[in-house]
């Protein structure tokens, strides 16, 4: 089969100097991101949602395939049951699973296993990665650079949620085969992380820490 083409007609090109302006505000901006651990119950509109996911599905995948699922929690019946069986893990996992040097690495964030957030927060992304499509007649597809897929889908989510004037945080509990029991997800599909998302708690605090400069991540080539 071949593919039709088209002509590219939504790109832009600015000049020289405009673009050193946007990309030094888009910077500007994302800098001022940073993930928040307490969370108001404030209600978010669902739409603005829906705009951040529209702006993950256009990340770039394997072979096109998009294989990614985000459920959306908001229902506090269904967040209860996440944060229940989120801390279950979480108690293990401060409790003795973890190494030491894992629990040296996270005391600067000061996190443990209490995740209230889970349950004041108004929306819960649950972000799957299919590790293969299912065709209707069930017959398997096969799926390319899924991690690498879902990874970019979640950054522009995570960006997306920024820029519309909201937080999140990237939770991971570890095992989270619990997410796809609980949302009743498909056998080809598996929990890539939990995207908590709504305004921050009123005076909330984050922890002092910095990001690398440039030469501390970057090396140039010529
Ligand atoms: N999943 C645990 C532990 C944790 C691990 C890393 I790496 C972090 O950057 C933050 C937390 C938790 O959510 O507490």
């Amino acid at each position: 089969m071949t593919q039709t083409m088209i002509p590219l007609t939504q790109y832009h090109e600015y000049p020289v100097g405009e673009m050193k302006l946007r990309a030094a505000a888009f910077y500007a901006d994302m800098r001022r991101r940073r993930t928040v651990r307490d969370f108001s119950d404030r209600p978010v509109p669902r739409e603005i949602i829906e705009s951040c996911l529209l702006a993950a599905g256009t990340a770039p995948s394997g072979a096109n395939l998009q294989p990614w699922h985000f459920v959306v929690v908001s229902d506090p019946a269904v967040k209860k049951k996440i944060r229940e069986a989120a801390e279950v893990e979480e108690r293990e996992f401060y409790g003795g699973r973890a190494p030491d040097e894992w629990l040296e690495a996270l005391a600067p964030l000061g996190t443990d296993e209490h995740k209230p957030f889970l349950e004041t927060a108004p929306y819960l992304i649950v972000i799957f990665a299919q590790n293969y499509g299912l065709a209707p007649a069930g017959r398997k597809i096969k799926h390319y650079y899924v991690s690498e897929s879902v990874g970019i889908a979640t950054g522009i989510l995570i960006t997306a949620i920024h820029q519309a004037g909201l937080v999140s945080l990237t939770h991971t509990p570890s095992p989270m085969n619990f997410l796809g029991e609980i949302l009743h997800r498909p056998p080809n599909e598996r929990a890539y992380l939990i995207l908590v998302v709504g305004y921050p708690a009123e005076g909330v605090q984050v922890p002092a820490i910095s990001k690398k400069i440039l030469d501390e991540f970057v090396t140039f080539v010529g």
